[in-house]
């Protein structure tokens, strides 16, 4: 169970449709593949998605840390030690997908070390997910038609529609049309990557009043913050913190300070330790929690349902699990399919899910 060997293999896949929204774009996934080799020949596997707008971590910066400094602090460790692992992570600020990669891709080695799944050894709860698809800056009629197509497709009647952009009314137009195209049956949020003033996202936010969005994530920055506590304690629509809460403590001061009253948990930035952690701080007060979407791929995605699916909490709101559809590839041997709306764990040791090295190869850029 010793580790040694961390490699972290930087790959590029187009995007069919590149995701536009308020802090970037995303045109290609140039994430890396972070392999964790144990001394019984096991190989744990994850990914991390660069997010510059986001952590300013780079897919050069992630290769980079990881060889230099986290691949060291790894090797000799039992995947046991994951304590240990993570006091020595910790030492480096920052670089929260880097880390959180090598986590998972540990967990994965344990769950095929001891032959069992990992979402059975994090909680195993549920076996699957409801899943919410997100939908990207666009002019109105394309949005519609994407959710259409999403909905008549994979069964997906939960959205998450991109705002945050000036003026506000474009995307009070935009959440309207989806609306009235869509009907009251289909669930419709909104995440607004810290594009709007808190004066603009309570204008906005009264301007949708009687369109039933059911959650409002990160309209303004974290820095402003009396204006968003001004904000969460005046909209009835319940606030999520994304970017703003990437960490316990972040968690921490964003519910305390009452400038959001749920969590949104990224598997991608805080791997299955320190996602536990959080998940278990917000039962403890009382906040609700959405698994968000890091923009992941395939193996991302499969690590997201893995941990949704494990916890009760987590397991209840639809989760954010569809981006790999705009992807023109992946790399996995078999690809995860939405049916139903729903998203299913893969079954099988660790993770479930194995790199084609074919693809891989076709798709590394090192
Ligand atoms: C999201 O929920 O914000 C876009 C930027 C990012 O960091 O994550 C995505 C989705
Ligand atoms: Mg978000």
């Amino acid at each position: 169970m010793k580790i040694v060997a961390v490699e972290a293999i930087p790959f590029a896949i187009p995007y069919r449709t590149p995701l536009k929204f308020a802090s970037g774009e995303a045109h290609t996934a140039d994430h890396v593949l972070v392999r964790v080799h144990t001394d019984d020949g096991i190989v744990g596997i994850a990914e991390a998605p660069p997010r510059p707008y986001t952590y300013g971590e780079t897919q050069e910066s992630i290769v980079a840390v990881i060889g230099r400094i986290f691949a060291g602090e790894a090797v000799g460790l039992s995947l046991l030690e994951r304590e240990v692992l993570h006091a020595r992570l910790d030492r480096t600020v920052g670089n929260p997908t880097a880390k959180a990669a090598i986590d998972m891709a540990c967990w994965d080695a344990l769950g095929k070390t001891l032959d069992l799944p990992v979402t059975q050894l994090l909680g195993g709860f549920t076996d699957r997910m409801r899943v919410s698809h997100m939908v990207g800056f666009a002019p109105d009629e394309v949005m519609v038609a994407e959710a259409e197509r999403v909905r008549d497709t994979y069964g997906i009647t939960t959205f998450k529609v991109k705002v945050g952009r000036r003026p506000v009314s474009l995307d009070v137009g935009a959440c309207r049309a989806l609306r009235t195209a869509l009907g009251s049956e289909v669930e419709l949020y909104v995440d607004g990557n810290r594009g709007w003033t808190p004066t603009e996202a309570a204008r906005a936010l009264t301007l949708m009043e009687d369109l039933d969005l059911t959650l409002s994530e990160e309209l303004c920055p974290a820095d402003d913050v009396l204006g968003r506590r001004w904000l969460t304690s005046r909209t009835s629509v319940p606030t999520v913190a994304d970017e703003s809460a990437a960490t316990p403590g972040q968690v921490t001061r964003e519910l305390l300070d009452g400038a959001a009253t749920m969590i949104s948990i990224k598997t991608a930035r805080t791997g299955f330790t320190t996602s536990q952690r959080i998940l278990h701080q917000c039962e403890g007060l009382g906040a609700e929690i959405v698994m968000g979407n890091q923009i992941d791929g395939q193996v991302g995605t499969a690590c997201s349902v893995a941990f949704g699916a494990a916890h009760r909490h987590s397991s209840r709101r639809a989760g954010e699990l569809s981006n790999f559809l705009d992807m023109t590839d992946d790399l996995l041997t078999e690809p995860l399919e939405i049916h139903g709306g729903e998203l299913a764990v893969r079954p099988g040791p660790g993770l479930g899910i194995a790199i084609d090295p074919d693809k891989l190869a076709r798709y590394r850029t090192d």
